[in-house]
This record gives structure tokens, C-alpha cells and sequence, in this order.
């Protein structure tokens, strides 16, 4: 549809086509798409695509014919990317990236106060950061299940951590600690969220100082923060949260206990042996330092006594943060540490809470602890020794069930509904399934390649649901077109119902490195589709106090500050002229009046900088200094109607 002579049309044949628009979507890209495929029998098709029956099979099991959604909701992280991407299965459509620790236009993320605020308040020690390396979703729970209500995710390199409201997909917070300078051991919600669990990954002194890299024993630390969640506020309440120091090895992943082992916390570790580089000053490189020992050390946390411990005030302060050190720690026994082989990456609790899997990079098994025998070790104080830091070992042999031989490399375990668990296993490129109950291996599937994180549905919670896995490689080698030495990342959809297991389909993701993701039932999830009352302010998540309502418009000029009260509606923006002096301070608030479902108007000024989104009833406060005089065309960035062209308007910037 192209309009060329609106001045011929009456006004109300303009509203005739405006309703029009609305109803087919925005007019030119939906003109006149023919099919390329040529008509032809299912026969044909498959011999002119050279498809077997097993490639139909799977296209039958993920294609999604227009109009028709999916089943479940994959959040997977986006990586460097520092967003959150979703992912509609078993389709494997991508429906959103969510700008989290990285600005991003479309949303009109970090380009506004508020949501600039937002990236503001993950500063480290007052610089901002602009980007974050994702690693770990995890959705908020009620009694172990995922609710649909809150994702939280963590940012590795600069020890951060993110609260996005599933109300309507959007970022609310973004905290850290300078207790700690980076994180792998996060997120992780205990079972109803009242807490969200981050550990640190590369010791370093607490707060952030500097220390000779000589004292790492000494002086080095880790440590693990349970960051307080107020549901009612949506929002961690960093005055309710506290941490506790832990001995200077790499503490990796982590996981909270539930049902069975509700109250604790796993952590494990890698590089007890405290090696810390220097290739150029005589020692070993770290990675062959931190591989000499044949155990590392899982951690096991008492968090309820813990909790007791912050709340009777036995803690130090440091970097605002209320830290248990470990010296209490050791007399309160809130920590101990359990053999973990060789170079442990995963550690998972079983949905039944029983039991913990952890696969050893450097291991071929996966270990199966039992979390009643290591509570009964605690209890019976069996120990056989303590580190150097005076916290207690227990002993291996007597907390484990039994171990499963699982191939070269195994990563990160997952369940099902049936009692088995599936395994990355990194080098041989396979996920593993094997029997929980007998640990035996039952069937590999092949990937491609370098399987890092697997996620199968509602894989981590106590109720799996079995159906889906989804192997997240992080190598691609041969299996897209060729796009120069980056390549794309590739996740690969496996129906784990059938027998044996089925790849179905390959997704290329072009974004790095995405690690874990989860994947919850999509009827869990009731986002609004529009904000209401219109001028919400979506941080705070309340009506704005600054909202502009229709008939209300205005400019206010209070001494050098001159603020524009707006509103957007299809297809004009009012005021669409607003003049200011060179050097004036304007605080632009617009308020998108819109009530109607995909509504949304985009307002840009170039040259400026100025951008933001504004979803109908979405309420932004832009503020900047307009310090060149000039002519300054703003318009609208989403093609919102057939007058979307002319949604626009000018700053005039006087010569002061
Ligand atoms: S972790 S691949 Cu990627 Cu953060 Cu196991
Ligand atoms: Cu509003 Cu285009």
C-alpha cells in the first residue's frame, strides 16, 4: 500500500484507511509475497529437497504455521550481548531481545532517564558499563516451579545482576557489589525466590582493592551473596541482603537446594590448588596449576543459619555489604566442603531434591551425591580434615551414591519427568542420557559441536516436563552458510520423548556466547499488552507523575530548563513544533496516549542522540542539553500508520 496524494483524501477518509492499516499490519512489507516453492506433491518436495523421512518428521514436529504459537518460552542468555533473548519452542522463533546490561535502540533502552537510570545503577566504583557478559537466566519460583512472574540474570565480567519483570518483559534493576569483581555461581533462586544466589568466580581481594598477587592466599578471597528478593516491590532490596567470605578458589556454578534439601546452597569450585598464572615469571600457566589436584571442593551451605548468623549482626561491613567473614563462618559451621572431581563445572540438584549431579570437566562420571548422607556427615561432625582456612572436609566416599561413566568432558546435567537425567558432554559433542535409578548411560545424541549448557523444559524445577531439550554449541563449524571466521552459535532442539532421541532443528544465534537458558510452559506466562492507565513510567512501574494527558500539552520554560509535555497518538506528536535557546537544558516527557494492542510510536531526534520506544500508555522522560542551534527534525521510528511519514515534527535550537 503506498499513499502519494493524502491531500486528496477528506479526513474521514483518512480515519478509514488508518483503521485499515491497523488491521494488516504495517502495509508495504505485507504487500505481494508469493511463495518462491513451486506446488508439488509431499513426495516431490522431499526428493527436490533431498529430505529423508526423519528430516520430515522433525519439520512436522517444530513447524508453526502462521497464527499458531508455541508451546513453551525459552529464556536463554544472550552472552556478550549482555541481553536476554526469548525463543518461542518448538518452533525456535526468536519473539524479543530484552535490553539488560547493554543499551538497546529498538527498545529505547538506556536512551531514556528512566531506563538510563537503570544501566546507571550497575556502575562499577562510578563508571558505567555499556555492555555484560550474560551467563545464567533463572525464572522466579514458587515451591520449586517456575511462576512466570520475574527472570533474573547475571552479568560474569563485572559481577552484576538484573531483575526483568515478566509482566511486561522489561528490565527493572540492575545491582552489584564491589564486594566482589566477578560472578559465575549466579543466578540461582532458592525455591519460593526469597533469595537470588550470586558467587564470585576469580578471588580477588573483598571490595575491590588492590593486593600483590604474591599474598593470594592471604589476602585473595571469594565469596557468595544472597541478594534479599521483595516480590511486592519486584525489586532485590540490597539493605536485606548479606554475603559470605569464602576461601580463595574459583567457586563455579552453583545451585539452591529444594524439597528435601530446601535451606542449602551448592557451590562448587575448581583451583583449590590457588595457582594464580605468571607464564612470564617462572610458574606454570593457570590452567595446568589449577588441574594438579585430583579433588576440588564442593561447598555446602547452611543458608538458614547463615541467615540467623546476618541477622544477629555477627557480620562485617564491607563495601556496604554485611559480610559474614570466614573465621565466624567456621564457628557457626555454615560451610563445608565436600571432594568434587577433577575440575567440576555443574552441579544440579535432582527435582526431587535428594540429590546433587556434578560432571568434572577433566572427569569422564557424573557424581551422584546424597544430600541425606552429607547432612548426616555434618551432623555426626565427620570430618576428614580442614583446609587451611579451618573449614571442615567431609568425606567423599560416604556422601555419593554412586558415580555413571559418561563420556570426555560432561558439563551440565538436566531432568525429565521419567527419573532421567541429561548431560552435556563437551568434548565428545553428545548429551548423555542416562537412568537416575540404575546410572546407567541409556542413549547419546550427537550435537554440533562443543555442547556448553543444555536446558530442557522446566529441566531444573521439581515438576520437568520432559518433550524438549534444547543443546546450546558453542561452535558451528560446518553447519550454516559461511559468514566469515565468526561464526553463529547454534541451538539445536531435541525431542527427548522419543527413542531414541531426535534432533530437530538447528538454530543459528547470532550472538555471543549465550550459556544457559530456561525454559518454562508458556501459559505461565500473562504479560499485559498494553500499559494502563496511559503514562506509566515502566520502571518504577507506577503512573508517572510527569504523565502528559491528551488536551494537556504544554511547554514550560523554568529559567534555562525548558520542559515539553507530549503526546504521541497516531499519526502526530504535540507539540510538533518546540523552540528553545542554544544552551537550554530540555526535559522532553512524552506520554503515548495509545490504549490500542501494538500501537507503538518510536520519537527520535537525530543528531541529538535522542531515541526512545513508546508502547501504547508507555510514559519516557528524555533529558538533554541542546547545545547547537539549529533545525532539528524528530519523528516517529515505527511505521505505525499510513501517516507514519508524516509523524514528525521540529526542534528549533534559536541562537542564543
Ligand atoms: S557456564 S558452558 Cu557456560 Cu556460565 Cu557452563
Ligand atoms: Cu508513530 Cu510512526
Amino acid at each position: 500500500m503506498r499513499f502519494t496524494r493524502m491531500g486528496a483524501l477528506s479526513a474521514s477518509g483518512i480515519a478509514v484507511l488508518l483503521a485499515a492499516t491497523v488491521s494488516m499490519g504495517c502495509g508495504p512489507q505485507q504487500a505481494t509475497q508469493v511463495s518462491q516453492a513451486p506446488a508439488s506433491s509431499t513426495a516431490e518436495l522431499m526428493k527436490q529437497r533431498g529430505l529423508t523421512e526423519a528430516d520430515v518428521s522433525a519439520a512436522l514436529q517444530t513447524y508453526t504455521p502462521t497464527g499458531k504459537k508455541d508451546t513453551y518460552l525459552t529464556f536463554a542468555s544472550g552472552g556478550h550481548g549482555g541481553n536476554m533473548i526469548v525463543i518461542g519452542v518448538p518452533s525456535m522463533r526468536i519473539l524479543k531481545y530484552v535490553g539488560v546490561f547493554t543499551p538497546e535502540p529498538w527498545q529505547g533502552y538506556g536512551y531514556g532517564d528512566q531506563s538510563g537510570q537503570v544501566l546507571k545503577m550497575g556502575s562499577r566504583f562510578g563508571k558505567e558499563m555499556t555492555w555484560g557478559d550474560m551467563h545464567h537466566p533463572a525464572l522466579s519460583e514458587t515451591a520449586g516451579d517456575y511462576d512466570g512472574k520475574f527472570v533474573f540474570v547475571n552479568d560474569k565480567a563485572n559481577a552484576r545482576i538484573a531483575v526483568v519483570d515478566l509482566h511486561d518483559f522489561v528490565t527493572k534493576q540492575i545491582i552489584t557489589s564491589q564486594l566482589i569483581q566477578s560472578d559465575h555461581g549466579a543466578t540461582f533462586v532458592t525455591p519460593n525466590t526469597e533469595y537470588v544466589i550470586e558467587s564470585s568466580q576469580y578471588p580477588a581481594p573483598l571490595g575491590g582493592g588492590y593486593a600483590p598477587i604474591e599474598d593470594f592466599q592471604e589476602k585473595y578471597r571469594g565469596a557468595v551473596i544472597f541478594w534479599k528478593f521483595d516480590r511486592e516491590k519486584g525489586k532485590i532490596d540490597p539493605s536485606n541482603s548479606f554475603a559470605m567470605e569464602l576461601p580463595p578458589y574459583m567457586q563455579d556454578l552453583a545451585d539452591a537446594g529444594k524439597l528435601a534439601s530446601e535451606g542449602w546452597v551448592f557451590i562448587n569450585s575448581f583451583n583449590t590448588e590457588m595457582s594464580y598464572g605468571g607464564t612470564l615469571e617462572g610458574r606454570p600457566p593457570m590452567e595446568s596449576g589449577a588441574s594438579q589436584n585430583d579433588m576440588d571442593y564442593l561447598h555446602i551451605i547452611d543458608l538458614k543459619k547463615a541467615e540467623a548468623v546476618y541477622k544477629a549482626g555477627k557480620t562485617k561491613k564491607i563495601a556496604g555489604m554485611d559480610v559474614i567473614m570466614l573465621e565466624t563462618t567456621n564457628q557457626e559451621g555454615l560451610l563445608h566442603l565436600l571432594g568434587e572431581p577433577k575440575s567440576p563445572h555443574g552441579v544440579d540438584v535432582t527435582p526431587d531434591g535428594k540429590e546433587l549431579v556434578i560432571s568434572g570437566k577433566l572427569d569422564t562420571h557424573g557424581t551422584v551425591y546424597v544430600f541425606e548422607k552429607i547432612k548426616g556427615l555434618i551432623d555426626a561432625k565427620k570430618y576428614i580434615g580442614k583446609d587451611q582456612y579451618g573449614v571442615p572436609i567431609l568425606p567423599f566416599e560416604d556422601s555419593i551414591r554412586g558415580q555413571v561413566e559418561i563420556g570426555l568432558g560432561p558439563l551440565h546435567t538436566q531432568y525429565d519427568d521419567k527419573g532421567n537425567a541429561y548431560t552435556s558432554v563437551f568434548i565428545e559433542s553428545t548429551v548423555a542420557k542416562w537412568s537416575l535409578k540404575d546410572l546407567k548411560v541409556i542413549e547419546k545424541v550427537k550435537v554440533h559441536y562443543n555442547v556448553g549448557h543444555i536446558v530442557a523444559a522446566e529441566g531444573d524445577t521439581v515438576s520437568p516436563d520432559g518433550g524438549y531439550l534444547i543443546a546450546m554449541n558453542k561452535w558451528a563449524l560446518d553447519r550454516f552458510n559461511k559468514v566469515g571466521p565468526l561464526l553463529p552459535q547454534n541451538f539445536q532442539l531435541i525431542n527427548i520423548n522419543s527413542e531414541p532421541m531426535q534432533l530437530l532443528y538447528d538454530m543459528p544465534l547470532p550472538l555471543g556466547e549465550p550459556h544457559y537458558a530456561q525454559m518454562i510452559k508458556a501459559d505461565k506466562l500473562d504479560p499485559v499488552d498494553v500499559y494502563k492507565p496511559a503514562g506509566f513510567d515502566v520502571v518504577t512501574d507506577k503512573p508517572s507523575p510527569d504523565a502528559v494527558k491528551a488536551k494537556e500539552e504544554r511547554i514550560e520554560r523554568e529559567g534555562k530548563h525548558v520542559h515539553v509535555y507530549m503526546t504521541s497518538v497516531r499519526s502526530h506528536f504535540t507539540p510538533d513544533i518546540v523552540r528553545v535557546k542554544k544552551g537550554d537544558t530540555v526535559h522532553l516527557h512524552i506520554t503515548n496516549v495509545e490504549q490500542a494492542h501494538d500501537a507503538t510510536h518510536g520519537f527520535t531526534i537525530g543528531s541529538y542522540n535522542v531515541h526512545s520506544s513508546l508502547e501504547p500508555g508507555k510514559h519516557v522522560d528524555i533529558t538533554f542539553v541542546a547545545d547547537r542551534e539549529g533545525t532539528f527534525p524528530f519523528y516517529c521510528t515505527e511505521f505505525c500508520s499510513a501517516l507514519h511519514l508524516e509523524m514528525a515534527g521540529y526542534l528549533l535550537v534559536e541562537p542564543s
